[in-house]
């Protein structure tokens, strides 16, 4: 055996050797993951095309472009903090079609170093939409910035999005969301200082915007201009010094804060007790809108938890009641921290003269903070049924606050008349005579 023959013998094993797995491979399935530039990045051009500016590489738009008006062209984007990245992704258009070089450089505490190259050939799109390059592979590591610096054999160099890649992923559990008018709430667990992307999107694991939490937006980051009754999908990603932390995917339907108002027009709301001191509104007890309330925490008289809503209709026009439904709220205000309290609900109604104020309906019960909006619609309260002029709430709770976001009323004179044994025969029949010829 000479040794050409030894040399292809012990090649092809080393090449057996190497296709033979030791263990399952589960290395594709976090070999990479996207991330985007984070969002305090510095980004500086040589040259720019009148408004293609360079930072519209990472401005998350796919239509927006740095253009550098030649056939080449040098861009570097620092970091606000390092990356722990193997990779980077190019999304990107070119007229004609291309042939594009790419030198790739990191920034290692003050120098770039060169950590990959690549050829890539982009298609000129007579739409002119934007095609994404393979990935370009990095020589893993952590660093400042990235500097890329292209050669393109006939097109002007133009880059709408760059992405990084990094494999560093891991998940947490503490994430939470909740539903609001219009938008979403988000919690999670505190890591460590790091920027923090909520990303999001109307279909499963496809996340077509972003958000970038504030500092301590851990502790509540509402995003906005959703569409109420659609469904949404979110996913945290936490850059943590350079590695990745996910969360997994939550979802959320914002609801719409109007609900139908049942209240007539023309009724009219005050409470008690009263102190010219507190801005206190009870017709926003009655507005068909669940975010505005009557509530009352006192700061000047603690603990004075409790208070009183009436509620006047037309006098000459009285309401059939044989249900009523609360909406109330945990404070949005910081005192009250408790995430649960006892209410009890005492509902006095006045018909007329001839019965005076008279207890009509009674709701106890605990109740538990819902997150979010704080938003709770509490049961449906039975009413002895009749014609009321006056309705009395009676607000006794643990809380510190008390809120009653809307009061929605309903009753049938006809289904109740049958379904109900209250008062004398003559006292309902008399007043749906009344309700049937007012
Ligand atoms: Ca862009
Ligand atoms: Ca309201």
């Amino acid at each position: 055996m000479n040794w050409r023959v030894m040399y292809a013998a012990l090649c092809l094993i080393c090449l057996f050797v190497l296709s033979v797995p030791a263990a399952p491979v589960h290395a594709e399935e976090q070999e990479f993951t996207r991330i985007d530039v984070p969002s305090k990045s510095l980004i500086t051009s040589h040259t720019a095309y009148k408004s293609n500016k360079p930072e519209r590489i990472a401005d998350g738009d796919l239509k927006t472009a740095w253009n550098a008006g030649r056939n080449s062209g040098v861009i570097s984007v620092v970091f606000n903090q390092n990356v722990q990245m193997n990779g980077i992704e190019i999304a990107t258009t070119a007229s004609p079609t291309s042939t594009e070089k790419y030198l790739i450089y990191g920034l290692e505490g003050d120098r770039w170093k060169e950590i990959g190259r690549a050829s890539r050939t982009i298609e000129h799109k007579e739409d002119g939409s934007v095609t994404m390059l393979d990935r370009i592979p990095v020589t893993e590591g952590d660093y400042g910035g990235v500097l890329i610096s292209i050669d393109s054999s006939a097109s002007w160099v133009s880059i709408n999005e760059l992405y990084l890649t990094t494999k560093m992923v891991r998940t947490f559990e503490n994430a939470t969301i909740s539903q609001l008018s219009g938008a979403a709430l988000l919690t999670w667990e505190y890591l460590g200082y790091g920027e923090t992307v909520i990303y999001y999107g109307t279909k499963p694991g496809e996340y077509t915007n972003k958000v970038v939490a504030d500092y301590r937006g851990n502790l509540g980051t509402r995003v906005y201009n959703l569409t109420n009754d659609k469904t949404y999908y979110f996913q945290i990603a936490i850059n943590l010094n350079g590695t990745m932390y996910y969360s997994k995917e939550l979802t959320v339907v914002p609801k719409s804060k109007f609900i139908p108002k049942t209240i007539p027009d023309g009724a009219g709301a005050y409470m008690w007790p009263y102190y010219r001191d507190l801005n206190l509104t009870p017709g926003a007890a009655i507005d068909g809108d669940i975010y505005t309330s009557w509530y009352y925490t006192n700061p000047n008289y603690p603990p004075n938890d409790d208070g009183s809503l009436e509620i006047a209709f037309n006098r000459e026009d009285p309401v059939f009641i044989d249900s009523i439904q609360l909406t109330t709220q945990f404070s949005p205000v910081a005192r009250d921290t408790s995430d649960v309290r006892e209410d009890e609900y005492l509902i006095k109604g006045w018909r007329g003269w001839e019965h005076g104020w008279e207890v009509v309906g009674y709701y106890k019960g605990t109740i538990h903070a819902p997150g979010g909006d704080g938003i709770v619609v509490l049961d449906p309260i039975s009413i002895n049924p009749g014609y009321y002029r006056y309705i009395e709430i009676d607000v006794n709770t643990t809380s510190t606050y008390v809120s009653i976001n809307e009061v929605s009323i309903s009753g049938d004179p006809q289904q109740s008349v049958t379904a109900n044994v209250y008062g004398s025969e003559t006292d309902r029949v008399t007043e749906d005579v009344y309700g049937g010829s007012k």
